[in-house]
């Protein structure tokens, strides 16, 4: 008679399985314990998958950590966190060279954080048996590895929900995806570093337990359970309808086929024509101004009375010093190829030109501002105005741009005048420039 936990294998093989729940587990466990099926679920499956997130997620929290701390937030105004408290820390004044290291970083963070969503998945249903496993917590150990499972569960569905929301300008979540995304990373992250100091061992084991190589030429037909002893081993285990080199292969063409339709956002080139999940990073057309518009001059409210001949530039320093467009024009100018680079990853060079920051500071009698609060026409809207910090401003290449592609900005690009600033995340190039209120100290 064969044992009722013996099998065979489709090739006539027999292994038995031996595992068995914890006796503590009651029969309402048990029962749930064997809906879950799949034989490719196992400690190995899972942590290839957790390998990948490993070098993965820490690359997303610093490029975060980075993004925070590119937009000044120690600068009175520019972070409109409430109670963040030590997390409000900065690492340092942001940079402004390379003029290429927010549009790299940042698009890393979007790019990545997408291609990512398919691995988070896999991941997810791969583990899926611990996350009904109960009783929840028999040991301090379970009861932590618990909570990070509820942190880190929790924490990325919610970063990435909110993250992709952003990036298709989508705020029907109700808070700011700005400090929503700050704080949920903070907690996510804490849920990582539990789960990671709990499982690394774990991981390395079963990462050593079977060969990736090996792994690659076992077809559906050959693909049993792990034999060892695991939560995530299934007792109850259906014959295989995807192998374990099908799930990675699913899983790599998924993360592939993300990374193909929005990288071009940022790559740009020919490669924006095939970027069709990336909201604006397609190419617009071949004009001087035909490139991505945030926001259209006409959303912002920007009246044509207010740009026309009566527009004034005011510096505002030790001296008020005021300017036509035409005054500016008639300064001495500066062209330099600069990137416009949005948080939400997309990312667009250009040439500008326009008179040279430090220049007007000078011509206010401030020319080495501790830091410099940019207005714009604009009447509300979250980026009406921003503080640029000192080195912002004298950095040569920073400039009040007339120009793009030796034409006249365009109204939706900031006609008459707009901020580049090179390095800075996108929201710092203020459009539709009004006012520059040069500061020598820190009172806001
Ligand atoms: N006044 C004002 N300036 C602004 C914005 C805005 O909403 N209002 N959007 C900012 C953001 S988020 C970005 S990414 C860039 C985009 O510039 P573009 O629309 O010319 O590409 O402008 C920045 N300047
Ligand atoms: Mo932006």
């Amino acid at each position: 008679m064969t044992p009722p936990d013996s099998r065979s294998g489709p090739h006539g093989q027999a292994w038995s399985v031996i595992r068995r729940l914890p006796a503590r587990a009651d029969a309402g466990a048990e029962r749930l314990h064997r809906q879950w099926r799949s034989p490719v679920r196992g400690p190995w499956l899972t942590s290839v998958l957790g390998f990948v997130l490993l070098i993965g997620i820490p690359i997303e929290f610093l490029t975060g950590l980075i993004s925070y701390a590119a937009y000044d937030p120690r600068l009175a105004g520019n972070d409109q966190t409430s109670h963040r408290g030590l997390l409000g820390f900065y690492l340092f004044t942001w940079i402004t060279k390379p003029s290429w290291i927010y549009r790299l970083s940042q698009g890393t963070h979007v790019i990545l954080g997408l291609v990512l969503v398919p691995v988070v998945l896999a991941k997810l249903w791969s583990v899926i048996p611990k996350l009904f496993s109960w009783p929840p917590a028999p040991t301090v150990a379970k009861a932590l590895e618990r909570l990070s499972l509820i942190l880190i569960v929790g924490g990325i569905v919610f970063e990435m929900a909110t993250g992709i929301m952003n990036i298709a300008n989508d705020y029907s979540f109700g808070f700011s995806f700005y400090t929503g995304h700050f704080f949920g990373a903070w907690l996510f992250i804490a849920g990582f570093g539990l789960h990671v100091a709990l499982k690394f061992g774990t991981m390395r084991q079963s990462l050593k337990s079977r060969r990736l190589r090996t792994e690659l030429t076992i077809g559906v037909a050959e693909t049993v359970v792990e034999d060892v002893e695991s939560e995530l081993v299934s007792v109850n285990p259906a014959a295989a309808t995807i192998s374990r080199r099908g799930v990675l292969a699913l899983v790599g063409a998924s993360s592939l086929a993300v990374f193909v339709v929005t990288a071009g956002q940022t790559i740009g080139g020919w490669t924006r024509t095939i970027a069709l999940l990336a909201p604006r990073g397609r190419s617009y057309g071949s004009g001087p101004n035909d490139f991505q518009v945030n926001i259209t001059a006409t959303t912002a409210g920007i009246r044509a009375s207010d740009t026309d001949a009566s527009w004034r530039l005011e510096v505002v320093g030790p001296q008020t010093v005021s300017f036509t467009r035409d005054e500016l024009l008639a300064m001495p100018l500066r062209t330099e190829e600069l990137p416009i680079a949005c948080v939400e990853g997309w990312s667009t060079l250009q040439r500008w030109t326009g008179v040279p920051l430090a220049h007007l500071a000078a011509l206010a009698g401030e020319a080495h501002p501790h830091s410099a609060r940019v207005i714009s026409l604009e009447r509300q809207g979250a980026f009406a105005a921003v503080t640029l910090a000192g080195n912002q401003v004298t950095a040569s290449e920073s400039m009040l741009a007339l120009m793009v592609n030796g034409a006249d900005l365009s109204p939706d690009h900031g006609y008459p005048a707009r901020m580049i600033i090179p390095a800075a995340p996108g929201v710092h190039n203020t459009k539709w420039v009004r006012r520059i209120e040069l500061r020598s100290n820190d009172a806001a």
